[in-house]
């Protein structure tokens, strides 16, 4: 077993700031071990997750029965490419379409991957089946959006930091203010293939968008023959209470893309969900990736599916979530603006002068705890699904203090 024998987490630190890119700055814990909602560091001190690797991990780490079904399908056949036919496609194919709904399934690796390959066949469909003119397609995103660190998908980022110094940008993507349903009708024109939009903005802030809003979209999507896009790879597969957020109000965008804990946090694995009408654009070698739909992937994926709905993780997202929620609210924290989300995707936004949620996330870390900051001042507390309310309550008598600290 490969193990950091004889490393001291200082001395891996110094490691990945010598030899690593230093695109993230990250918390100074290095983790050797995980263990459903449970990490430790190679000091051996635990952590309780509450980021589960932004939602890859919601069937808590190193599940048993994922693991397995790593194992089993290593030590058959990890890998054959596309060019031949492997006999765990097809049954995951069947098995998420099932589960979700959709006539047909495209497997790809990252969720940017799911992403980018929702954009081209938005942009085919606009040009085969809507009638769009070649090369005109335009497609509308939101303020505040993230999904994913590609070129094409920068080049409708608001976020200045994800853009500069990347250009030139990919043309065709409109930005329209996020919850707002009427800037999306005004925005829309003959040439609009589709609108993404994530059901709640996860790095934007665990800003959830205001009740019906899905509903309004929807609704204008189908009225304009635009395709609504749900970017469910953050809020997808049990995270919100519900097996997608876009279920809150029972709404079927036409595509949606997952990704995260498709995998259980073991394997990238993403997808594009559809259509028929609309993944039916796609003919032989019109686009791939090595590894898409791969034999390891698609077992890992298979049990990953099967253990979320058979351990009933979504269920216990939305009571569980319920319940963290209002006992966060009920911290009289003069820090606090707002404690925000749904299902066990719970953002605590801080006020100004808070000095910012980083220094609340490292007192936290000595309290064990491990949660991640976004946007400055949003404290995010995304903890796996199989978390109980004991771990809760534990994790609850750590968080008052430094939520009540000067
Ligand atoms: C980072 C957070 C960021 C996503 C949604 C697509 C993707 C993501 C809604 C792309 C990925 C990750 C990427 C990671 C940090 C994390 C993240 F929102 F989850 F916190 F950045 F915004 N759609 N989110 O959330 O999936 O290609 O990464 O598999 O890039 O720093 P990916």
């Amino acid at each position: 077993m490969s193990i950091a024998l004889n490393y001291s987490s200082e001395d891996l630190i110094d490691l990945e700031d010598r030899y690593g890119a230093h695109n993230y700055r990250p918390l100074d814990v290095v983790l050797s071990k995980g263990e459903g909602v449970w990490v430790w560091d190679v000091e051996g001190n635990r952590y309780m997750d509450c980021l589960s690797a932004y939602s890859a991990v919601n069937q808590g780490h190193a599940h048993p029965r994922i693991r397995q079904a790593l194992i089993e399908q290593a030590e058959r056949l990890p890998l054959t490419s596309r060019a031949f036919r492997n006999d765990q496609l097809g049954l995951f194919y069947q098995e998420v379409c099932n589960l979700t709904g959709y006539e047909m399934a495209l497997p790809m690796n990252t969720g940017a991957e799911a992403v980018e390959t929702a954009l081209k066949a938005a942009r085919k469909w606009s040009y085969t089946v809507k009638g769009v003119p070649d090369g005109q397609a335009k497609i509308i995103a939101c303020q505040g959006n993230f999904a994913g660190r590609t070129i094409s998908i920068i080049s409708f980022s608001s976020e200045p930091q994800y853009r500069d110094g990347f250009g030139p940008f990919t043309p065709g993507f409109k930005i329209i203010p996020y919850g707002d349903a009427k800037a999306l009708k005004d925005a829309i024109t003959p040439d609009t293939a589709a609108f993404i939009v994530e059901p709640i903005q996860g790095e934007g802030g665990v800003i959830v968008p205001p009740d019906g809003y899905l509903t309004q979209v929807r609704d204008i999507c189908s009225r304009h023959n635009v395709l609504m896009i749900a970017d469910e790879i953050q809020t997808g597969l049990g995270r919100t209470g519900k097996l997608f957020a876009c279920d809150h109000e029972d709404v079927q965008p036409d595509v949606i893309t997952i990704g995260k804990a498709l995998s259980g946090g073991y394997y990238p694995v993403s997808a594009v969900l559809a259509s028929r009408e609309v993944l039916g654009v796609f003919n032989p070698g019109d686009h791939g990736s090595t590894f898409g739909g791969n034999p390891l992937g698609m077992a890992v994926a298979r049990e990953a599916l099967r253990v979320l709905v058979e351990e009933n993780m979504i269920k216990n997202a939305a009571e569980l979530g319920e319940y963290f929620q209002d006992q966060l609210a009920e911290i009289n924290s003069p820090h606090v603006k707002e404690v925000r989300g749904k299902g066990l995707l719970i953002g605590v936004e801080l006020k100004p002068g808070s000095g910012g949620a980083r220094r609340f996330c490292e007192a936290l870390q000595e309290r064990g705890i491990l949660a991640k900051e976004t946007h400055h001042n949003i404290i995010r507390f995304a903890p796996p699904l199989v978390i109980t309310r004991q771990d809760i309550d534990w994790t609850l008598d750590r968080i008052r203090p430094v939520l009540l600290m000067d």
